[in-house]
């Protein structure tokens, strides 16, 4: 097949022609892509927002929350499998554990919890161990806290001297806090030496087990206060 072939009806023609626009067309769209991009993207500036910039956090909440029984000296070891959008950053982890030991008439005998935790799977935080007693007025046993990114508070705030680009490296979680979040608790039950007739001796206590990851998206706009300038 020689060029005759290729135009001897102008249907042919036609089709020869797109051909060619299209072969000559599709190399130029594509190398012009990149650079269509990174304008789009350098629109304001390769830094994004600058100036006077209010900083706020959406939160989401994941929790986990069980209750156990446990006699004196009894373990239970608690399992929270934190799984987090990319696109999010953990701010904190918190573990609850409540208890109020009413088993008693009187005052004294009262119960108490020990708590360590086990974050070999997490990296970049470290164990805590805590304790607390089973008091009453909802403030009976222990809270562990820990800050997977670092001085986490959620608060918002207006920012005068970061460029939107160094606001997002500033407040990430580095990919950190994903996995198993392991804890145990052990009871120590108190009991009355020399129980009254009639009343039940106290031996176990119940515990209430409360896992909350606090994650973020950070929002950053212009600061409503730097337009009047
Ligand atoms: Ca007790
Ligand atoms: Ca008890």
């Amino acid at each position: 097949m020689d060029f005759q072939d290729l135009v001897d009806t102008p249907q042919k023609v036609k089709t020869l022609a797109g051909t060619v626009v299209f072969l000559v067309a599709f190399p130029i769209y594509f190398e012009a892509l990149p650079s269509l991009i990174d304008d789009g993207l350098e629109g304001g500036g390769s830094s994004g927002l600058s100036g006077s910039l209010q900083v706020s956090f959406e939160e989401v909440s994941t929790t986990l929350t069980e209750s156990v029984t446990l006699g004196d000296g009894q373990s239970h070891d608690s399992f929270f499998d934190l799984m987090i959008e990319t696109e999010l950053s953990i701010g904190y982890v918190q573990l609850q554990i409540s208890c109020f030991d009413n088993d008693e008439a009187g005052p004294g005998f009262t119960d108490s919890v020990d708590g360590e935790s086990d974050l070999s799977d997490i990296e970049g935080v470290d164990d805590q161990t805590a304790d607390g007693a089973c008091t009453g007025g909802g403030n009976g046993g222990f809270t562990m806290r820990w800050d997977v990114t670092e001085g986490y508070t959620g608060e918002s705030y207006s920012e005068q001297n970061m460029t939107e680009k160094e606001i997002r490296e500033f407040w990430n979680d580095g990919g950190r806090g994903r996995g198993a979040w392991i804890a145990t608790i052990t009871a120590d039950i108190e009991a009355v030496p020399v129980p009254i007739a009639g009343e039940a001796i106290d031996d176990d206590e119940d515990f209430d087990i409360s896992w909350t990851a606090v994650s973020y998206d950070l929002i950053i706009g212009v600061s409503e206060s730097s337009t009047q300038d």
